[in-house]
């Protein structure tokens, strides 16, 4: 008895006191996830809070009839045990209720899936390349013309890292980022592929976990942000010795800074493009 007790001690004193001291420093809540930054996001997590609030419920409710059971009919002097057979009417609610929650999560949760995966994306939407390779990001922007060049992983070789066509005029003047920059609010398109083994395109504030599969183009990702902030992109597939080390920076931006660092990056890739031919001609 007495070492039972002083295990729940030490239990106690470790989920409750210990672990959260260690526990990695995060803004927001530590026994939730990171606060959420998308449309997308938002509709999970309500989902989910209704859930966790749900089974909490349920959890309290079944423990105080189940208390109160073992105290109110517990074995004493003068009371007799009396069998029952049931009750047909609370065996019918009880089976009902519980069916009727079950549909209700399962439709409700088919459309949060259904909204995040299955609808297109609007017009406007800023569409990006984002391609994973042992160990890191390329992603590639559509440039002045705003028209991304397809891109096809048969085409993928080291030359051709986005597998674009080089007849295609599109691609002439796209651009490759070493980082993510998305302007706050605007939806945006990520077309994920995979230059060697299996990646994953993980950003929990986004709420949102793809595998980046070689030899596919995987086309349903997109969401659209609600604030600002630096975020990362974390691998989330075990992909080699450097997995650890497989990132890219996110950064959510005012659309004015959005505007002025892809002039930037547009002009820079047009003055790499000019000083590139001389070097061709050379080459000859
Ligand atoms: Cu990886």
């Amino acid at each position: 008895m007495k070492s039972l007790l002083r295990a729940i001690l030490f239990l106690t004193w470790i989920t409750g006191f210990a672990m959260p001291a260690f526990a990695e420093e995060r803004s927001g809540n530590l026994y939730w996830a990171p606060p959420t930054v998308t449309v997308g996001g938002e509709k999970i997590d309500v989902l989910l809070g209704f859930i966790f609030w749900l089974t909490i419920a349920v959890f309290f409710a079944v423990q105080a009839v189940y208390i109160y059971y073992l105290i109110r009919y517990r074995r004493r002097p003068g009371h007799k045990a009396h069998y029952s057979h049931g009750n047909n009417t609370m065996e019918f609610w009880w089976t009902i209720i519980p069916t009727a929650i079950f549909l209700l999560l399962a439709v409700w949760s088919n459309r949060v899936w259904f909204d995040l995966t299955k609808s297109t994306p609007p017009p406007d939407a800023v569409t990006v390349d984002v391609v994973g390779y042992q160990f890191g990001w390329d992603i590639r922007y559509a440039g002045a013309d705003g028209q991304l060049g397809a891109g096809d992983v048969k085409r993928i070789s080291m030359e051709n890292k986005f597998g674009v066509d080089p007849a295609d005029p599109a691609a002439k003047d796209d651009f490759v980022s070493n980082e993510l920059v998305i302007p706050v609010g605007k939806a945006v398109h990520v077309l994920l592929r995979s230059r060697d083994v299996i990646h994953s395109f993980y950003v929990p504030q986004f709420r949102l976990y793809q595998d980046a599969v070689p030899g596919r183009t995987i086309k349903w990702v997109w969401f659209q942000t609600t604030r600002t902030g630096d975020f990362e992109l974390a691998c989330s597939q075990l992909c080699g010795t450097g997995h650890y080390n497989m990132k890219a920076k996110i950064r959510i931006v005012p659309q004015e800074e959005y505007d002025k660092w892809y002039a930037g990056k547009v002009a820079a890739a047009a003055s790499a493009a000019i000083s590139e031919k001389p070097a061709a001609i050379a080459a000859q």
